[in-house]
C-alpha cells in the first residue's frame, strides 16, 4: 500500500470539551454476530460497530448461510443457525485487517463439517497464528498456513475435536477465544489457564447465552455439545476508542470530556489505571451493567502528567492502548518504563517500534526495548508521521498535536474507519482542529 496515502493533517494546539459517545465494542461486536450465528432463535444486537473489522466477520458468517440484517444504527439482527447448522460458503472468506476475526473463527472453523479458506490484508498476512493452530491441532483440527506460520488459513472440515487442557504461553483473549470455541464442538472438556487476565468477553457472552463456563482462577472450562439459546446484546461503547479521547483530554490544558456508555470490564480497564498512576484526573460516574458486562460514562480532566514504572500486571489490561499512552508518557514530566509488552510488537504494526520512531520525529527522547518502551517526557514538535497502516498509531499522533508546537501529520491514516468510523468527526466536535488530507 502507498504509506503516503490518505494522511491527516492536525494543526496544533486546542483543547477537549463535550460529551461523546464513542462507537461499540470491536471485541463485543465480533463476538455478538459468532455466537449470535451459532445460536437459536434470533438475538437482537444494538450499538454494533460497523467497522470494516467486524463486517468482515459479519459477512463471513453470511456467506456460510446465516441470515443477518442490517447493521442499520448500530443494530443488527440475527436468525441463529445453531451450532451445526452453518453452510459451506461459496469462496474464501477474507478477514481484512482482522486478527480477532482470523485467530477465533480458527477455533470455531475447526469443528464444522466442511473445509474454509481465510485470507486477510497485507498486515494480517503477516501477523502469527500458530499461536492458535498449534493448540487446535492438539484438539485434532487441521489447519494449513504458510511455512512461517500466518495466513492464509485453510482449516480441513470433518474432523474429531477433543478437549484439552491447555496452559497458554502468551496472555492472549484471542487463543483462549479460539480454543473455547473449538471446545463447544469437542468431544470432553476444554480448558485453557492463561498467566495473566486477559478480556473475558467470550466467557461472559458464551453465559449470556446460556452455556455453562466453569472459571476458577486463572483457568477457563467448557464441555462440548452443549447448545447456544439466542440473547441480545446491546454493545457498550468501545473503552479502546475512548483512550484516544483520554489521553487527548489529559494532555490538553483546560479540556474536560465525559465518554459516555464505555464499557469498563475489569479486563480492559488498565488504560484508566496507568493515567491514574501518571496523575490523570479520570471519574467513573453512573456505573451500570449492562448485558452482563460493566458500563460507565467517564468524566477526564487536563492533569500534569508524570512519567511511571508501569506496572507488568496492567500490561494484557492496557495492551491496545498503549500506543495513545505512548503520547500522554511524551507529554509527562519525566521518564515512563514499559516492560513485559513484547506483544505489542506483532499486533497491526510493530507497535513498539512504529511508536518510538514517531515519536523521536516528533524530537521527543523514546527509545524501544525488546519488550517496551522508555519516553522520556518534553516538548512535542511537528512532523510527518508513518502509521503503518495501524488505525491505533494514527489516532495516537492525532491526539499529540493538542501539545505539539507544530502540525503533525499522519500518514496511510485508511484503515482507522474499520475500527472507529467517524473518528475525524467526532474528534473535530470536541476540538481537535484534525482534517482528512495533506495540506497544513
Ligand atoms: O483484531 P486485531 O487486529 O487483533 O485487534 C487488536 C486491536 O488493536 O484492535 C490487536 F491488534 O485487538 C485485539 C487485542 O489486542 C483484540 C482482542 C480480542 O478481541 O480478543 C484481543 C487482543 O489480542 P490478543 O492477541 O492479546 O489476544
Amino acid at each position: 500500500m502507498n504509506q503516503n496515502s490518505h494522511p491527516f493533517t492536525v494543526q496544533p494546539g486546542g483543547r477537549l470539551n463535550g460529551r461523546l459517545r464513542v462507537p461499540g465494542d470491536k471485541s463485543i461486536s465480533h463476538r455478538s454476530i459468532m455466537l449470535g450465528s451459532l445460536a437459536e432463535g434470533i438475538t437482537h444486537v444494538t450499538g454494533f460497530l460497523e467497522g470494516e473489522d467486524c463486517l468482515a466477520t459479519l459477512k463471513a458468517f453470511r456467506a456460510m448461510g446465516v441470515g443477518i440484517d442490517g447493521p442499520t444504527d448500530g443494530r443488527v439482527v440475527i436468525h441463529g443457525v445453531g451450532l451445526r447448522g452453518l453452510k459451506p460458503p461459496p469462496g474464501s472468506l477474507d478477514m481484512g485487517n482482522s486478527g480477532t476475526s482470523m485467530r477465533l473463527m480458527s477455533g470455531l472453523m475447526s469443528g464444522q463439517a466442511f473445509d474454509v479458506t481465510m485470507t486477510g490484508d497485507a498486515s494480517l498476512s503477516k501477523r502469527p497464528m500458530r499461536r492458535v493452530t498449534e493448540p487446535l491441532a492438539s484438539m485434532g483440527a487441521r489447519i494449513d498456513a504458510t511455512d512461517k506460520g500466518t495466513p492464509p488459513l485453510h482449516v480441513h472440515g470433518g474432523q474429531r475435536l477433543k478437549g484439552i487442557h491447555y496452559d497458554m504461553p502468551v496472555a492472549s483473549a484471542q487463543v483462549k477465544s479460539a480454543l473455547l470455541l473449538a471446545g463447544l464442538y469437542a468431544e470432553g472438556e476444554t480448558c485453557v489457564s492463561e498467566p495473566a487476565p486477559t478480556r473475558d468477553h467470550t466467557e461472559r457472552m458464551l453465559s449470556g447465552f446460556g452455556y455453562v463456563v466453569r472459571r476458577s482462577g486463572n483457568c477457563v472450562c467448557l464441555d462440548g455439545g452443549g447448545r447456544l439459546r439466542a440473547a441480545d446484546i446491546d454493545v457498550p461503547a468501545d473503552i479502546s476508542s475512548a483512550a484516544f479521547f483520554m489521553v487527548g483530554a489529559s494532555i490538553a490544558p483546560g479540556s474536560d470530556v465525559v465518554l459516555e456508555h464505555v464499557g469498563i470490564n475489569p479486563t480492559r480497564t488498565g488504560v484508566i489505571d496507568i493515567l491514574r498512576l501518571m496523575g490523570g484526573d479520570l471519574t467513573l460516574m453512573n456505573e451500570r451493567e449492562v448485558g452482563g458486562e460493566p458500563v460507565a460514562d467517564i468524566r477526564v480532566r487536563s492533569a500534569a502528567l508524570h512519567g511511571i514504572r508501569i506496572p507488568e500486571a496492567l500490561v494484557p489490561l492496557a495492551i491496545d492502548e498503549f500506543p495513545a499512552l505512548f503520547i500522554a508518557a511524551a507529554c509527562a514530566e519525566g521518564e515512563t518504563v514499559l516492560t513485559g509488552a513484547e506483544e505489542l510488537r506483532v499486533k497491526e504494526s510493530d507497535r513498539i517500534q512504529v511508536m518510538a520512531d514517531g515519536l523521536t520525529a516528533c524530537g521527543i527522547d523514546a527509545r524501544p526495548t525488546p519488550d517496551g518502551i522508555v519516553i522520556r517526557g518534553g516538548r512535542l514538535g511537528g512532523a510527518t508521521v508513518g502509521s503503518h497502516s495501524d488505525h491505533r498509531i494514527a489516532m495516537s499522533f492525532a491526539m499529540a498535536a493538542l501539545r505539539a508546537d507544530g502540525p503533525i501529520r499522519i500518514l496511510d491514516t485508511a484503515n482507522v474507519n474499520p475500527s472507529f468510523p467517524g473518528f475525524v468527526a467526532l474528534a473535530t466536535s470536541c476540538g481537535l482542529s484534525i482534517r482528512e488530507g495533506a495540506d497544513a
